[in-house]
Formats: C-alpha cells, sequence, structure tokens
C-alpha cells in the first residue's frame, strides 16, 4: 500500500499539486526506461514530447504505437492508492502522455491549464508525472504555480503558431504570476501529482540532459468523459482522438453511469 500521508493530501489540496514520499523502486523505473526506449524506437516519426496515448498498445488511432508496459504503470495499485487519496476511490484511467524533452533541442511546454483541453464534466482530474530520468531545472523540470487550481477558474488561453512547443495553447499573460513559479525537481521514480485546473510549464531542454515524464490522467467515476465534446478540437499541435480513447475502471464503480468502457478496446 502506498497511500498519501495527511500532510501530503493536504498539501495537494492547499498547493495543487505534491510530490508523494512514495517513489518507484529501482528496478521497475529500469523497466519503464526499456519500455520508452521501445517506444521511442516504434515511433521515429513521432516528436517525443507528444507521444500521446502510449498506454494503448499497437496502433493507438491517435498517431502512436503505443508499448503496454505503460498500461501497467498506470494501473499499478500503489499508484492508484496514491490517486484515490485524492479524487476518491472511484478511478478512472483516461489518458497516458509520454513528455520525452530530448538533449539541447527538447521543446517548451508553455504556461497552461490541463482543464482547458479536456473532455471532462464535470472537470475533474489527478495527473501523476512519473520521472524515468532526472527532471531538474537545467533540462526542463514541470514548473507550477502554487494555489493556481482555487476557484477552480479556467483562464483565457491564445493559439500559437510556434513548431517547437509540445502545445500550442498559452495562457494570456497577466492571468496569473510568474514570479510564484516553483520547480518540481524530481529523481528517477519520484513522482508528482496535480490538479487540472492547476497552472503549470516546462522550460526547453537546452541541457545535455534527456528528461522524460510520463503523465498518467485519472479521473474520479463521478465525471463523465464526454466524448461529444472538442474543447480544442486540432489546436493543440498535438493529434487526439477523444471520440475512440478507451477508459479503465480501475477501481470501484462507474459513479456517473454514463462513462462507456467499451469504446477504443480492442477485444
Ligand atoms: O512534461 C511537461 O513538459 C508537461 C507536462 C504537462 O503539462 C502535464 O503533465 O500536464
Amino acid at each position: 500500500m502506498a497511500h498519501l500521508a495527511p500532510d501530503e493530501v493536504a498539501h495537494y489540496h492547499q498547493q495543487g499539486w505534491v510530490v508523494p514520499r512514495f517513489r518507484l523502486p529501482a528496478p521497475q523505473v529500469s523497466q519503464m526506461v526499456g519500455a520508452l526506449d521501445e517506444l521511442l524506437r516504434l515511433n521515429p516519426g513521432v516528436r517525443p514530447e507528444k507521444l500521446v496515448s502510449a498506454h494503448v498498445a499497437g496502433d493507438n488511432g491517435e498517431g502512436v504505437r503505443g508499448v503496454a508496459d505503460f498500461l501497467d504503470l498506470a494501473r499499478d495499485p500503489e499508484l492508484v492508492d496514491l490517486v484515490s487519496d485524492v479524487i476518491g476511490d472511484d478511478v478512472i484511467l483516461w489518458g497516458c502522455h509520454v513528455f520525452c524533452k530530448p538533449p539541447v533541442e527538447g521543446y517548451e511546454t508553455p504556461w497552461h491549464q490541463d482543464g482547458h483541453y479536456w473532455p471532462i464534466r464535470p472537470l475533474a482530474t489527478c495527473t501523476v508525472w512519473v520521472a524515468l530520468e532526472p527532471s531538474t531545472r537545467s533540462n526542463g523540470c514541470l514548473r507550477v504555480i502554487p494555489g493556481s487550481h482555487h476557484g477552480q477558474v479556467l483562464h483565457p488561453h491564445l493559439h500559437e503558431d510556434r513548431t517547437d512547443l509540445t502545445l500550442n495553447q498559452r495562457m494570456a499573460d497577466g492571468s496569473f504570476d510568474e514570479s510564484q513559479a516553483v520547480n518540481i525537481e524530481l529523481e528517477p521514480g519520484q513522482m508528482s501529482m496535480h490538479d487540472v485546473y492547476m497552472i503549470h510549464g516546462a522550460h526547453a531542454n537546452t541541457s545535455s540532459v534527456r528528461r522524460t515524464g510520463v503523465a498518467l490522467r485519472y479521473m474520479p467515476s463521478s465525471s463523465l468523459f464526454d466524448r461529444a465534446l472538442r474543447p480544442v478540437d486540432g489546436k493543440t499541435g498535438v493529434p487526439v482522438d477523444f471520440a475512440r480513447r478507451p477508459l479503465w475502471l480501475l477501481r470501484g464503480i462507474d459513479r456517473s453511469g454514463r462513462n462507456d468502457f467499451e469504446v477504443g478496446h480492442v477485444r
């Protein structure tokens, strides 16, 4: 069991993010680095920051050939324990995005709120961002604006045409105070967890060290993954197909009674 301690749960709710004391054991990190190598080998034509639905093995219908180890990681009961401590006991896995920033020319992640992009209503998600490699200030670690999730406000995002970004939507200047940013530096096997409304981003990787995080996306089953919604259809620079995205009920029951766990699964 890997539950969050009360101070960790409190930190998540107060700040919008937390780095749990729990971390993946070294052999599991090594296995996942092997899976990452396989993922990169299978997807030579995809920017490594844009490996969306990496957990859906084979041709995932979103332009990526996924690897099953990422699904195994997402279903790891210890990770689901951590998630259930902040979103409750009914947990759906709905996404996994590998953000691998190669040395020297790894893309910047503009300041954004995840909730701007996703067809989940009511909007609720916990992301677990698992570091497979050192993630530091110099190689573009995740940066967060503590407390920015309070009030559950989605701020305007502007489109950017640059090709060197992981996402082509950036929060408008002036909607938050960048001087408040906290760098989340992690060692391999450590992870951070963040709320769907929290403002975050990451600098480009201009260092000589690759930086990879596996962003595992979980939602409470009281929300609906509404396949009819396309909040920022085609404008993010990351091709996604929410209409065919498979969902997994990892724990509990479907409280909304309307989530579809059949679509997108190969039987
Ligand atoms: O790893 C990054 O650079 C961005 C990650 C991110 O935006 C997320 O996990 O929501």
